[in-house]
């Protein structure tokens, strides 16, 4: 029970040393200067021996990694995600090996059932990840992971994340989300106080908010049980920041998207629905409300401000958005048109799709992040949206032939 490896995460054919038993692990200068000698040969993580040559990862992250072979030794840095099979968990376990990471994933235990299923975000990193089966029901599980791990970093991702479906069983969403969160930062406390510790929030927490565009002093009004128990979540966060001294940072994220979200997410329903009909596979797309606005980011710009907020002094709350909004409306124009259709001869609007309680517009106002954190997004709604229409027809025709 205690963990599933995927593979040799660390082990390269030169003898990287397995930390299936947790504990940090060191490495003398001597094996250091081996590892320079051919890096490969030890299976080394890319981000240490990339830094020179990539311009994102910059001085600070070789000093970052170098730091730590001064003195006693090489520590590499363990990072610790939950919702690691997701969207965000994925991009995020990319972002982070490519950082010389250590990365280790909680994931449920069906998912190593049906692996081929559960864990496609992940097949092209699987053998560099370390990874765990627990539930975030069970607060024993998951202080068992924490203590076999010993993270120097976690990034709280998995929940019940889709919005309608909360509507349908609020009582889930509120459990796993609200009590999945306290059980990390309960075990964080009692295993690991110093592991830096991110919150996914969500600007669902807004709701209704009385001010656009939306910032960390914008008062919540949510919406939805998902929204609450996101609010739930985000104060048990400042509670343990405050309380025990935790540097626990929440991030309020707005909508991101990327093509690897999930299909009852309305950017990718939108953007795949869009190229079975131009390859003749479907015959029309059902939505809800067009005129919802909502401000639509790139994931793989988001969990780069993730791993930002860890990385301060003192543990904050940033919103993270691009702060332009856009119609479920303009969406679909926008994928439709770029397919060469027209999106009136295909969409049909069914009030079943409706939510019993509907956020209208949200809009972020990013200015902390990019003060603070020097964060800004990269990729537009625009570009955002082709590119997932163009990825979704690709596989989909790959796949027909
Ligand atoms: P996804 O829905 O893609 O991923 C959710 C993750 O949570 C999956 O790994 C899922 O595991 C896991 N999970 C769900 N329920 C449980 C459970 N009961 N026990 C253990 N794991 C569980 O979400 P995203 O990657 O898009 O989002 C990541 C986080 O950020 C979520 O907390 C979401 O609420 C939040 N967020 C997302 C935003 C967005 O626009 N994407 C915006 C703001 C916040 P499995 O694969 O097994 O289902
Ligand atoms: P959201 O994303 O609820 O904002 O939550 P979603 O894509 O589900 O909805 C966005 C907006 O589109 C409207 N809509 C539809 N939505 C879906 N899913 N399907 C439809 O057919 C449809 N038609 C119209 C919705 O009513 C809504 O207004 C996402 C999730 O990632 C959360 O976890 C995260 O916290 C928030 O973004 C920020």
């Amino acid at each position: 029970m205690k963990a599933y490896l995927s593979g040799n995460a660390a082990c390269g054919d030169g003898g990287w040393p397995r930390t299936a038993q947790g504990g940090p692990f060191y490495l003398s200068l001597a094996f250091f200067s081996r590892i320079l000698d051919d890096p490969m040969r030890f299976g080394m993580p890319q981000g240490l021996f990339r830094a020179e040559s990539d311009p994102e990862c910059g001085f600070g992250c070789i000093a970052h990694n170098l730091m730590h072979y001064c003195g006693k030794g090489y520590k590499m840095k363990r990072a610790l995600i939950t919702g690691i099979t997701g969207q965000d968990g994925s991009f995020l376990a990319e972002l982070l090996l490519g950082r010389g990471y250590e990365v280790h994933g909680i994931i449920r235990r069906v998912a190593m059932e049906v692996p081929e299923h559960r864990l496609w975000r992940l097949r092209h990193i699987m053998d560099k990840l370390i990874l765990h089966a627990a539930s975030l029901e069970s607060f024993a599980s998951i202080f068992r992971v924490f203590n076999l791990v010993q993270p120097d970093e976690c990034y709280h991702l998995a929940a019940q994340s889709f919005v309608s479906y909360s509507f349908e069983d609020e009582f889930s969403t509120i459990n796993t989300n609200i009590n999945g969160t306290h059980y990390v930062l309960a075990a964080i406390k009692e295993v690991c106080p110093n592991c830096g510790f991110y919150f996914a929030g969500s600007s669902e927490m807004f709701g209704n908010a009385e001010q656009t565009p939306q910032n960390e002093h914008t008062p919540f009004f949510p919406r939805s049980s998902y929204g609450i128990s996101k609010l739930g979540g985000f104060h048990l966060t400042r509670n343990y920041r405050e309380a025990y001294g935790v540097h626990a940072a929440s991030g309020i994220l707005f909508n991101h998207e990327s093509p690897r979200r999930g299909l009852e997410f309305v950017t990718r329903k939108v953007c795949h629905t869009a190229a079975r009909i131009k390859l003749g596979l479907a015959k029309e797309l059902r939505v809800g409300n067009l005129e919802a606005r909502r401000d639509w980011g790139y994931a793989g710009d988001y969990v780069q401000a993730m791993w930002l907020m860890l990385q301060q002094d003192s543990p904050d709350d940033f919103v993270i958005a691009t702060g332009e909004t856009h119609s479920v409306k303009d969406l679909i124009e926008l994928a439709f048109s770029h397919l060469h259709l027209d999106w009136k001869d295909w969409v049909v609007v069914d009030k079943r799709l409706y939510r019993p309680s509907e956020i209208h517009e949200l809009r972020g106002d990013y200015s902390k992040a990019r003060k603070q954190l020097g964060w800004e997004p990269g990729m537009s709604f625009e570009e955002l949206t082709r590119t997932m229409v163009d990825q979704d027809f690709e596989q989909l025709k790959n796949a027909r032939s």
